[in-house]
């Protein structure tokens, strides 16, 4: 599949990179890590990320703004999105052939090319990959190429400690690292916490319930929000926060916002993208999330969450 999707980068000379809405670091880092492996190999080429900026990753990279005439003849490249509802701007469809790049399982098939692979950390991990595969073909990475993907590697991996890091991701890590960019900036633009958002962390340890069967949840209702001062994507960030406590197998988040509630899931060992697919979601299988409606449907996530970590 690389193969094939070096062909097709060659092919052509417009090149636009996509990712999902509500960007992460690896969002970030593989679209714009693959941007500029693209740029440093092909200088004649046109090549452009697009979608809605992120302000809290403005350190990662700027987004471009282009036109619906670039898609004409144009190749694009979706990267981090398992479904075609979370591609950030529409026009992907506008290209005349698109790429998947992903790591969430496949459920959408999207696209006249997919690379999918499950077993990797991040995205940013195989744009690596699909930097070591063309290294002798032409292909250049640049400190700045590194850093990008560095940062999206560390950030879903949350700092190399998710169960999904493994030997390829250290060994990759390594390799980046040697580039040189400067990583104790690097960690500071993606981890320095905003005051409002450390004392709403506080907040979320001293509320949350934990069931018999180790199922924690949080509510985070407009009005604790507003009391922090908070948006819902600040809020969502902090579900990593219970990931350490002892007795919790699966945790959830309920984030109101204004027309839905997000539901946030993560494990630590029993399958909950089912439980997000139930309810109008789905992610990876130790992380997902889902949109709810009521806060009845909260209480039925719950009982959901209960039924998985009971022992049969
Ligand atoms: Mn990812």
């Amino acid at each position: 599949m690389k193969e094939q999707i070096l062909e097709a980068i060659e092919r052509f000379d417009t090149i636009v990179i996509h990712r999902h809405v509500r960007p992460d670091p690896d969002a970030y880092g593989s679209q714009c890590g693959l941007a500029e492996v693209l740029k440093a190999s092909y200088p004649k080429k046109e090549i452009f990320v697009v979608g809605k900026g992120e302000e809290s990753l403005a350190h990662l990279y700027n987004m471009d703004v282009v036109t619906d005439e670039v898609y004409q003849d144009a190749l694009v490249i979706v990267c981090d999105t398992a479904n075609q509802e979370r591609i950030c701007d529409e026009r992907y469809k506008l290209g005349s052939v698109l790429i998947k790049i992903d790591h969430h399982p496949n459920e959408d098939p999207y696209g006249d090319l997919l690379w999918v692979d499950t077993t990797a950390s991040s995205v940013s991990e195989m744009i690596y990959e699909f930097y070591l595969y063309g290294k002798t073909k032409g292909l250049v990475l640049t400190q700045e190429g590194a850093r990008l993907i560095y940062a999206g590697i560390v950030g879903d991996t949350g700092r190399f400690l998710f169960p999904s890091t493994n030997t390829r991701t250290f060994k990759y890590a390594s390799e980046l690292v040697e580039f040189g960019f400067d990583l104790p900036t690097l960690y500071n633009g993606l981890y320095t916490t905003k005051l409002n958002v450390a004392h709403l962390s506080g907040y979320i340890l001293q509320s949350f319930t934990l069931s018999d069967q180790g199922v924690a949840s949080v509510f985070l209702t407009k009005d604790v929000l507003q009391k922090f001062d908070v948006t819902p994507t600040d809020a969502s960030q902090l579900v990593g926060a219970l990931g350490h406590i002892e007795g919790i197998i699966t945790w959830v988040f309920f984030v109101e916002e204004e027309d839905q509630i997000r539901v946030r899931l993560r494990s630590k060992g029993p399958t909950i993208n089912i439980v997000a697919a139930k309810y109008r979601g789905g992610g990876h299988p130790l992380a997902a999330g889902a949109s709810i409606y009521s806060w009845e449907e909260a209480k039925q996530v719950i009982h959901d969450l209960e039924e998985l970590c009971t022992p049969k």
